[in-house]
């Protein structure tokens, strides 16, 4: 039984086949993946199972996670690109977690390596439970790919270990984890073991969470420490402040947040549980409403990697981790699985776009870990934040390995389906082969979006058949049309989507035209860090001001409200790339010497501004950067 309305379509049936992901995607398998799997080798995380005392590389607490995301992506893109070597280094790291499996069904390199005797000892920091979710995650992607069984076989081993010690049962620990990731991960294990211990398992994790007496405090007590000298002060940073059905708003580490949500929409999918649900949606809309940045980053506060409160939105300050656009992206694919309704598409399309994508430079070597919304960059390197240029690697290295996974997997979030019902929530050039009304269907979408609005989209059906196709009518269009065999139809709004039911031949061809001109947007008069700006966005690219085109003191620059705005290829530093130019004015700098402070007066000059899709930012060396800029 499920609650699900929709279902996603499996990796091997959809395929991006061109256009914006499918460069983005190619790098990612061609330079990042074989960089990453570089990276973990060098660092010693791959062979921190056969670490020894005294060796460099001491395993760290959270490694196997780098390793398990890694696994992840290079299954996902074997679904489409068979590569013999990429194989070989993922079955030679299962065959080494299968050796280092203990006889109980543990495994985790750091307690079993370098904290021996000390296993579940502290939920809380020490996230044995995540790296075990993101193994069970790499394990399930890897079956599905290569139908091996290696790891998924060690993995549903460490399952069942994990289940006879944590449960509700006299005699198991109440324990949950500190950082989220399990839960998820154990219902994707369900789905391929088809093991309800193993639901049962996720369940549990998400409904004991918060409870009374806590954890947390009885688990540190235990281990001789006070509860109340906790660094991070009280249990909402990890989500363990009430029980799950009793939060309303988003709070703590914005990672383990949205993990956690994803898992509990997952649970509530499975289990029916309509009251989870309805926690589920609370929070969505409190972090969509109120906590999240324009470009789809979340957990503003750099101070625990966090939340903070609503409409704390500060931009050069942002933190907004690519980890946490990523989890957010997790999140709504999994609540639009239970309800198809364009408000988790439209988000889920806003952060890929943009919070998600700026995580990884052009050529998919380097990586931002934070995505701040302006950048001044003597400024974040006084302020304790990462630097304002992207990384090849980092110490603590989340971000780069989850967009590998994502980007890898890309297709599978294109679309969902039901038995006679196929909702198209991403435009891109692809296609899909699937079945509806009982019968094979092909749908091959053509398009240069985001840079155009036009969507062509074939129907292919083996024999002509009667179901839906449901197009998403993006939040960021205002004039949307639709064609089919030529005609134009009006399909009824479905919850944001253009709901065309009919029966569908062989050659039917739909053609949707989103308009997509300049827009400026404005954010909550609450968000005082925007108050008097506007950022600019086209169709769901959201686009800044950097100093390459602009030159510097862009806090300046006044873009007033009658100012016409272009959008064009021509002249624009990426290839293909629309950019977009329009008159502005800012003060004249040539009339200031020494002075810091003067009465105010300074005549503003005319300028032309040249802005880019902020995805792109710091592709060409450091330099200023902002998105929301004066004029309203
Ligand atoms: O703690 C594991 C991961 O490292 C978190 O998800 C990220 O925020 C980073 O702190
Ligand atoms: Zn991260």
């Amino acid at each position: 039984m499920t609650m699900s309305t929709s279902r996603p379509i499996p990796l091997e049936s959809t395929r991006i086949t061109g256009g914006f992901w499918q460069a983005r995607i190619d790098v990612n398998r061609d330079v990042t993946l074989p960089l990453q799997h570089r990276h973990c080798k060098d660092t010693g995380r791959l062979d921190a199972f056969a670490w020894e005392d005294g060796k460099p590389n001491q395993p760290h607490h959270f490694w196997e996670s780098d390793c398990a995301k890694w696994i992840e992506a290079a299954a996902y893109s074997l679904v489409h690109n068979p590569d013999p070597e990429l194989e070989a280094q993922v079955d030679a790291y299962a065959e080494l977690l299968a050796e280092s499996q203990c006889a109980d069904g543990y495994l985790n390199s750091f307690y079993q390596r370098v904290r021996p005797n000390k296993r579940w000892t502290n939920l809380r920091d020490m996230h044995e439970l995540y790296c075990a979710g993101h193994l069970m995650e790499g394990a399930v992607a890897y079956h599905e790919a290569t139908g091996k069984r290696t790891l998924l076989d060690v993995l549903s081993r460490y399952a069942d270990h994990i289940a006879r010690m944590f449960g509700p049962e006299e005699g198991k620990r109440r324990g949950y984890p500190g950082h989220e990731e399990i839960e998820l991960a154990l219902v994707k294990l369900y789905h391929a073991t088809g093991n309800v211990k193993h639901l049962a398992l996720a369940a549990f994790f998400v409904n004991e969470r918060g409870t009374q007496p806590h954890y947390f405090d009885d688990e540190a007590k235990a281990r001789g420490d006070e509860p109340r000298t906790y660094h991070h002060g009280n249990y909402d940073y990890t989500q363990a402040h009430l029980p799950v059905r009793r939060q309303k708003t988003a709070e703590g580490h914005s990672v383990r947040a949205c993990y956690l949500y994803a898992g509990m929409a997952s649970v509530a999918a499975e289990t029916e549980d309509e009251e989870l649900f309805a926690a589920c949606r609370r929070i969505w809309d409190n972090i969509t409403q109120r906590r999240m940045y324009i470009h789809g980053g979340i957990g503003s506060s750099r101070f625990g990697e966090r939340f903070s409160f609503d409409y704390d939105l500060p931009n050069e300050d942002a933190y907004a981790e690519t980890c946490a656009a990523i989890a957010l992206v997790f999140f709504a694919h999994r609540m639009l699985q239970i309800e198809p309704d364009s408000r988790y598409a439209d988000v889920m399309e806003r952060a890929l776009y943009n919070g998600v994508i700026s995580g990884v430079s052009l050529d998919g070597k380097r990586f931002f870990y934070d995505n701040f919304l302006a950048s001044h960059p003597p400024y974040q390197r006084f302020n304790g934040q990462k630097s304002p240029e992207r990384q090849e690697w980092f110490g603590c290295a989340c971000c780069p390995p989850n967009l590998a996974r994502l980007l890898a997997s890309l297709n599978g979030y294109l679309y969902t389906q039901t038995d006679d019902a196929i909702w198209t929530h991403l435009y891109g050039t692809s296609e899909v082969t699937t079945k509806l009304a009982n019968t094979p269907v092909t749908l091959t979408q053509t398009t240069d979006y985001p840079w155009d609005g036009d969507v062509v989209v074939e129907v292919a059906p083996e024999r002509p058949a009667t179901f839906t196709i449901a197009l998403r009518k993006p939040a960021w269009c205002h004039e949307a049309t639709v064609t089919v065999k030529g005609e134009t139809v009006e399909g009824p709004d479905e919850s944001g989507y253009i709901a065309l039911r009919r029966e569908w031949q062989q050659g039917d061809r739909i053609v949707l035209t989103l308009a997509m001109p300049v827009e400026r947007i404005e954010a909550h008069p609450s968000v005082r860090h925007d108050a008097g700006r506007v950022a600019l966005q086209r169709g769901p690219i959201l686009y800044c001001l950097e100093e390459a085109d602009n030159g510097k003191d862009l806090y300046d620059v006044l873009l007033p409200t009658d100012a016409e705005l272009t959008a064009a290829t021509s002249g624009s530093p990426f290839e293909g790339v629309p950019i977009i130019t329009g008159p502005a004015k800012r003060r004249d700098t040539a009339t200031w010497s020494d002075q810091l402070y003067r009465p105010a007066g300074t005549p503003l000059v005319e300028t032309e501004i040249t802005a880019i899709p902020y995805f792109l930012w710091a592709n060409r060396g450091i330099g200023e950067m902002i998105t929301w800029i004066q004029g309203r």
